[in-house]
């Protein structure tokens, strides 16, 4: 808890925070709805989302007598857990060997992401796996691979610029083989087109499917949440493409935002399983909404 009320202190100390500040003790007039408003399309909550929030908040003042703006924090607090989704975990049980597929644009932080969640993995025991299927640059391979080190699993990589379908074919192979639970699949995140990008994701799970029938178990996206309503963009795109299970969101250690995984949650009906809130191996959390909601509002000067 003090690691995500740290990595969050960004995102409190500006835009939801501010909420708090607006809303004094003061009568609710139209004033306050439109501060509201502001603030959270401001925090990239996104206007649809936004303009929900709004609507079910004043339906709560007319049936609760609230006249106070302060009173509306908890109202707005609650609107905004009722958006999301109790966390699932990842569908990674039951089963031989499980597949995580991971697909995100270039810097989003699959890489970084992959590494954490392995290493989450193997402290709850699991024979993890990774397939380096970003074969696009020599230094993502080496950065895959100095995360498998940091996590303790294995990578199984291939040639810089070798076809990403054969080595991951080799990695499912070599998971089956080894006698893996969980095989996390990294891809490239940029190619010479977005065509060319989907393409080769399907190609990739494709190949899954020839050692693992029902492959991938989950399919992952990765969302910079720096990037706002860029990032769900970005997913309707990849979802266009691929079957895309669930996201997590990276860098929100880094914004004063992070409204979107709202708008994600409500615009793509995506379960949001892990925030990302730094570069360690450690700053991955279990996305909870009850804990998130609150960790926005916490007073950034507590600690
Ligand atoms: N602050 C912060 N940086 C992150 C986080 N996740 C990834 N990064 C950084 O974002 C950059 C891109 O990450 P990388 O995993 O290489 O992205 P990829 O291209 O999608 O594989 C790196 O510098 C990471 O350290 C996070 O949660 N917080
Ligand atoms: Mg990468």
């Amino acid at each position: 808890m003090a690691s995500l009320r740290k990595g969050l202190s960004r995102t409190r100390q500006s835009f939801f925070g501010r909420i708090a500040q607006a809303l004094g003790a003061t009568e609710i007039n139209d004033d306050t709805w439109d501060d509201v408003e502001e603030l959270l399309i401001q925090a990239d909550v996104g206007v649809p989302t936004t303009m929900q929030l709004i609507g079910q908040m004043q339906g709560r003042v007319r049936r609760e007598g609230i006249t106070r703006s302060d009173q509306l924090i908890e109202a707005l607090k609650d609107e905004l857990r009722g958006l999301l989704k109790a966390p699932t975990p990842l569908n990674l049980s039951g089963r031989v060997l499980s597949v995580v597929l991971v697909a995100g644009v270039n810097g989003s932080g699959k890489t970084t992401s992959i590494g954490k969640m392995a290493y989450r993995m193997k402290l709850n025991n699991r024979r993890v796996m990774i397939a380096a299927g970003d074969t696009f640059r020599a230094a993502a391979i080496d950065q895959l691979k100095l995360w498998g080190e940091r996590a303790d699993v294995p990578v199984i990589a291939g040639m810089p610029n070798s076809d990403p379908a054969a080595v991951v074919y080799d990695a499912v192979s070599a998971a089956h083989a080894r006698k893996m639970e969980v095989l996390i699949v990294d891809t490239a995140g940029r190619l010479h087109s977005n065509f060319n990008l989907m393409a080769e994701l399907v190609k990739v799970r494709d190949v899954l499917r020839k050692v693992v029938p029902d492959a991938p178990h989950e399919t992952l996206l990765v969302l910079d949440g720096t990037t706002g309503q860029n990032a769900l963009t970005q997913a309707k795109k990849f979802q266009e493409a691929i079957d895309i299970t669930g996201v997590v969101v990276t860098k929100l250690d880094s914004t004063a935002k992070g409204g979107m995984l709202f708008a994600i949650q409500q615009e793509l009906d995506l379960p949001i399983h892990y925030i990302g809130i730094g570069e360690s191996i450690y700053d991955l959390v279990f996305f909870n909404p009850a804990t998130f909601v609150d960790s926005l509002f916490e007073n950034g000067n507590e600690e």
